[in-house]
């Protein structure tokens, strides 16, 4: 059946994250894919400065009004970069209104990284996106946004028990399945905590010392894209990463490529061999 996928987050129009990352990946994957943007960015945040931006808030209401005046229901929603307090009521109500009964809500709490929030964020911003970790049936966030979100002491250095417990404070919070990315306890090591409604699991690969931005956005619309064709939440947790690596890998070379990573030769074959 034609699967069809909302993301609701903003259009950085240059440099490769959110919409315009989660548009072609999720695409790829073979599932229309219809978007709401939360706000206009010339760029991302976190890479330039003096980039202009646009909320969407006023629009928002009239889209999802128009959409449920048309009748249209979506079988996923995938929610990332908002950039207001005021979306996370309109999330809910997306929510409530226009998904399919066995819809599934996949929240990135894009807010964040390496310890620090991202400029335009701050602590009632954590608060509101709080909220919707009940609300999702996975969240996908980085340490640095799970930290946030639980009031925890952001830690480079960690073991297991530092991160169970972190996750367990997200269950605390209403957490169903959850997948924690950047999770290992070497340094020269990467991965990802996943739990999965039962048990804990952890997949750890090497790290590649030349972190980029935009690699949550594909992370997630990769794992959202596997995740829909086979409702494995571990597989699809490593296919992501693994999309990732190769991302990074094709983008090492080139140094004036720096904002985010070259996705895009690569993900018509990932597909095929992963699908
Ligand atoms: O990649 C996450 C992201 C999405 N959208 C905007 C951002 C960022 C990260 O910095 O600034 C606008």
């Amino acid at each position: 059946m034609n699967k069809k996928v909302l993301t609701m987050q903003d259009i950085s129009c240059y440099g490769q994250c959110s919409i315009t990352v989660a548009l072609p990946i999720i695409s790829a994957w073979g599932y229309e894919t219809a978007i709401l943007p939360s706000a206009i960015l010339s760029t991302h945040t976190s890479g330039f400065t003096n980039f202009t931006v646009h909320d969407l808030s006023n629009e928002i209401p009239k889209i999802i009004n128009h959409w449920k005046n048309e009748g249209i229901k979506y079988d996923a929603f995938y929610v990332g970069y908002l950039g207001e307090v005021g979306h996370v009521d309109l999330v809910i109500q997306i929510k409530k209104e226009l998904l399919n009964e066995d819809a599934i809500f996949v929240l990135d709490p894009v807010m964040g990284d390496n310890g620090k929030l991202y400029p335009a964020f701050n602590k009632d911003y954590v608060k509101a996106i709080r909220r919707l970790i009940k609300e999702a049936d996975i969240i996908l966030p980085n340490l640095t946004e799970a930290c946030f979100l639980t009031d925890s002491e952001y830690k480079e250095k960690y073991d297991e028990a530092y991160i169970k417990d972190i996750i367990n404070k997200l269950i605390d919070l209403g957490a169903k399945k959850i997948v924690l990315t950047g999770i290992a306890y070497e340094k020269e090591a990467t991965g990802v905590f996943v739990y999965d409604g039962n048990d804990f699991h952890h997949f750890v690969h090497a790290k590649i010392n030349k972190s980029y931005h935009g690699t949550g956005d594909v992370y997630a619309s990769t794992f959202l894209g596997a995740y829909l064709g086979h409702h494995d939440l571990m597989k699809s947790a490593i296919t992501a990463a693994e999309f990732v690596v190769k991302a990074i890998n094709n983008t090492l070379d080139d140094p004036d490529h720096n904002y985010s990573v070259k996705f895009e030769p690569l993900l018509a074959d990932f597909v095929k061999e992963n699908r």
